[in-house]
């Protein structure tokens, strides 16, 4: 049977466009943040802790100690104003929207609904006193945003699974191996909402140490997931509340040494 809410499209990124990706992402300074605020204690019974990976963010970035976006509770003051797509991601965006909305069923689709959010996740091992540690998984959770989430991977082939809440031993709903330059969307009730998913592994058969070069991370596989946040709850830095500014103001700065958006958001 054919599901019009899920697409796994294995050759989707062409050669020229893959290429254009790793260049763009050598120049990149992923961040790796903390789970809570540092000007604060964390919330009760929460031990502070870094992201088990380092991250960036496109579009808008939400920092994980502002929360991440969950509507309609939280909305404001957690997606940040960031650098737009590079070309190369635009372009496959476009082609990613237009396919969405000629055949994905309307109901799924948010009337303003366009991609203008990415998480890019770096999925590798942790090099600590020189012994490394895997941290290529993600565990088991729904994305917040409305709509359709659509994500393009490279590198090594990650095995992506949707899993019925609280039932996570039990076998997955769909598990599906996430190739080199394919693409994946999902949308609806069911895969949006009702099953969760998760990365369980990353296979490290090529041995690959994906630019850029983040010190302590070797990294074998990226994922970009591009999202929709509405446009109105996108917040320029310097339109934060003072205590949200406060909370990423180190951040910005360390993002401002290598990003030109950055450096001007702080002014
Ligand atoms: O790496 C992936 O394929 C999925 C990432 C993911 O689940 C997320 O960013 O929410």
């Amino acid at each position: 049977m054919i599901d019009r809410c899920y697409v796994y499209d294995p050759g989707f990124v062409d050669a020229g466009s893959r290429a254009e990706i790793v260049t763009w992402l050598a120049q990149l300074k992923p961040l790796w943040e903390q789970r809570y605020s540092t000007k604060r204690p964390p919330p009760a019974g929460k031990p502070q802790r870094m992201l088990l990976r380092p991250v960036y963010w496109l579009g808008n970035w939400q920092f994980a100690c502002l929360g991440y976006y969950e509507p309609p509770k939280r909305t404001l003051d957690v997606a940040v104003r960031a650098e737009p797509f590079p070309a190369v991601l635009a372009k496959l965006v476009g082609q990613i929207e237009r396919r969405v909305k000629a055949t994905f069923p309307p109901s799924t689709v948010p009337r303003r609904w366009h991609l203008n959010t990415c998480l890019v996740n770096f999925y590798g091992d942790r090099i600590e006193h020189g012994k490394a540690i895997d941290a290529a998984r993600v565990g088991e959770h729904r994305d917040f945003e409305p709509g359709p989430v659509a994500s393009l991977s490279l590198g090594e082939r990650a095995r992506f699974q949707f899993v019925r809440r609280g039932q996570f031993d039990a076998p997955p709903v769909r598990t599906e191996w996430l190739e080199d330059s394919s693409l994946q969307i999902f949308a609806g009730p069911r895969w949006k909402d009702d099953l969760l998913h998760r990365v369980q592994r990353v296979e490290d058969k090529q041995k690959l140490d994906l630019p850029p070069k983040i010190e302590g991370f070797r990294t074998r596989r990226v994922n970009f997931t591009f999202r929709y946040v509405p446009d109105e709850h996108v917040v320029p830095f310097g339109k934060l509340t003072a205590k949200a500014r406060e909370d990423v103001r180190e951040y910005v700065q360390t993002l401002a040494t290598h990003s030109k958006f950055f450096a001007d958001a702080q002014r």
